[in-house]
């Protein structure tokens, strides 16, 4: 027994200092044991073991963090956690994550500046737990119309490509004032400006309050509309950054007049069931968006049944 445990140590010590000789010349300062990287020597290990079984989530009030406990569900990957966190966090531990080409998993959606940043995939959903042809919407409350009708007139005609939208979220993530980037995208093209708003007289300083989730993609929608309420006709806008149910409730109350950052029909079906009848849906500003797991394309994994 005794000279059992002592060969144990041994080998247990030889193991160790293997490990931390590897970490050594590899990554220069690797501290855990999870030194193998996603394309390289992985050390036999799983990808759920890699990444600990974890999945990088983003705010609990999120529509994609109810479809991914849904798609943990579906899938039986019971053994897995959603993180959650924030979008600014998840980018960061996806940044961290590429550097290292160390494997990642984490909730994803287009438009997102990080696909163009780095080279990333979709895993395929067959069960579909992220539906399809999802849409983001313009949501005002109710009487919006009666009073102020200039700018439910130009939040109506309000739609865009993600690929114009990805204009305004690449130059925040460069380092421009989201603001600035919104003021800059609209003076580069004030066709469009123009046709949202023509025919539309501006007021006299009326206030308006938007609603958004500091998710990147509505940090560029909501600059953007506040930019042409505030320079093209006239309001004052007040863009209030909250959680996702208080974007809604707030809408819903009559205390927000719109927010355009409502994913439809699936991402925030929970939201729009409660809501619907205090809320007018002026339909979609943005059609082809999409939400799911996403990891680097160096990651081995390609559907989500991969996970199990
Ligand atoms: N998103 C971005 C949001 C909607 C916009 C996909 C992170 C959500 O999951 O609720």
């Amino acid at each position: 027994m005794k000279k059992k445990s002592g060969l144990f140590i041994v080998l247990s010590l030889v193991a160790v200092l293997m490990l931390s000789a590897c970490g050594n010349s590899g990554n220069g300062g690797t501290t855990g044991g999870n030194a193998g990287n996603a394309s390289g020597n992985t050390g036999g290990k799983s990808l759920g073991d890699q990444v600990k079984h974890e999945i990088i989530g983003i705010d609990p009030g999120a529509g994609i963090m109810k479809a991914t406990s849904a798609a943990i569900e579906e899938y039986g990957l019971s053994d897995w956690t959603l993180i959650e966190g924030s979008g600014a966090a998840m980018t960061a531990t996806l940044a961290k994550a590429v550097k290292s080409e160390q494997p990642i998993i984490i909730t994803g959606w287009t438009p997102h500046w990080m696909f163009a940043k780095y080279d990333l995939k979709y895993l395929e959903d067959p069960k579909n737990v992220y539906g399809e042809a999802e849409e983001i919407h313009t949501v005002v409350r109710q009487g919006l119309k009666e009073d102020h009708l200039v700018a439910y007139e130009f939040l109506d005609r309000f739609e865009w490509t993600s690929d114009e939208m990805g204009e305004i979220m690449t130059a925040i993530q460069d380092g421009q004032d989201p603001a600035e980037a919104a003021k800059a995208w609209a003076e580069s093209h004030s066709d469009r400006i123009d046709a949202w708003t023509a025919d539309l007289a501006p007021v006299s300083g009326d206030k308006i309050k938007l609603s958004y989730v500091a998710w990147d993609s509505e940090i560029a929608s909501t600059n953007l509309l506040q930019y042409v309420l505030e320079n093209h006709l006239g309001y004052k806008v007040e863009a209030l950054q909250v959680e996702a149910g208080p974007m809604w409730t707030g809408v819903a109350s009559g205390d927000v007049d719109a927010t355009a950052a409502a994913w439809l029909p699936l991402t925030h079906a929970d939201y729009w069931d409660k809501y619907k009848d205090q809320l007018e849906d002026l339909g979609a500003n943005m059609t082809g968006v999409r939400t799911g797991l996403v990891v680097p394309a160096y990651v081995e994994a390609n559907s989500i049944e991969d996970l199990k």
